[in-house]
């Protein structure tokens, strides 16, 4: 899969693909991500790509023209199966929508700042709309970054045991359960018998009660999705 990221501040989208499972990814080239600074398409030479709001109001927003020449000429190269605002106004992302774009092949995300975008690019240009939870991020860098690894890390051959990701919380709308390791008794604090038992089915069993139990107690909306 190919990722590519139109931003303002791509220096802040360095890092957080270039370590641990989001770097193995892309070493295997399971995963490109490419980040692009919206500054490249600016309408003058001072870098301009934000500009007063029409009808008046406090805050810029990122002008079309800009955003327009960038997701062009990257269109260029190959076609986008999605064009992706990320936006606090957007549809808020779970397991689902991610599972869903991990089979994608080329997806371009816009990090939106400030007011957000002109309202035109989103009409013309952007196919989907994703938000990462009810509260306010200073722009879309952040939320890129967790979409690109809830994507990546369901990749087929990223994960090291490729069972791993089918029990992680959310996969079957379900929380994980309790996990522990070594020592067997910390503090007087003891791991539970039933895992050291060796009888596998019983702890599977006792693994998919703590799931339920988990669900149930802290988030049983939960139950109610599909
Ligand atoms: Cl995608 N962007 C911004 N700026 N804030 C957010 C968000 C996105 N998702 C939640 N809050």
């Amino acid at each position: 899969m190919r990722i590519d990221i139109i931003s303002v501040l791509p220096e802040l989208l360095k890092s957080p693909f270039e370590h641990s499972i989001m770097k193995r990814a892309q070493e295997k080239q399971l995963l490109e991500v490419q980040v692009h600074s919206l500054r490249k398409w600016a309408v003058n030479d001072y870098g301009q790509v934000d500009d007063y709001q029409y009808g008046g109001g406090a805050g810029m927003v990122m002008m079309c023209e800009p955003l327009a020449k960038a997701i062009e000429e990257l269109s260029k190269d190959r076609r986008y199966d999605e064009v992706i605002y990320l936006t606090p106004d957007g549809e808020t992302l779970n397991q689902k929508i991610a599972n869903t774009l991990s089979l994608k092949e080329n997806i371009l995300l816009i990090c939106g700042h400030y007011k957000g975008i002109d309202e035109r690019i989103r009409e013309h240009f952007v196919t989907k709309e994703i938000s990462i939870g009810d509260y306010v991020l200073s722009g879309g860098e952040l939320a890129a970054a967790v979409l690109v690894d809830t994507i990546g890390r369901l990749l087929p051959g990223v994960l090291n045991d490729e069972t791993s990701a089918l029990f992680d919380s959310f996969q079957d709308n379900l929380l994980a359960p309790p996990v522990y390791t070594r020592p067997e008794d910390f503090r007087g604090w003891k791991v539970p018998d039933i895992l050291m038992s060796g009888d596998h089915k019983k702890i599977e069993e006792w693994r998919h009660n703590q799931s339920l139990q988990r669900t149930n107690e802290r988030r049983p909306d939960l139950s109610d999705e599909s």
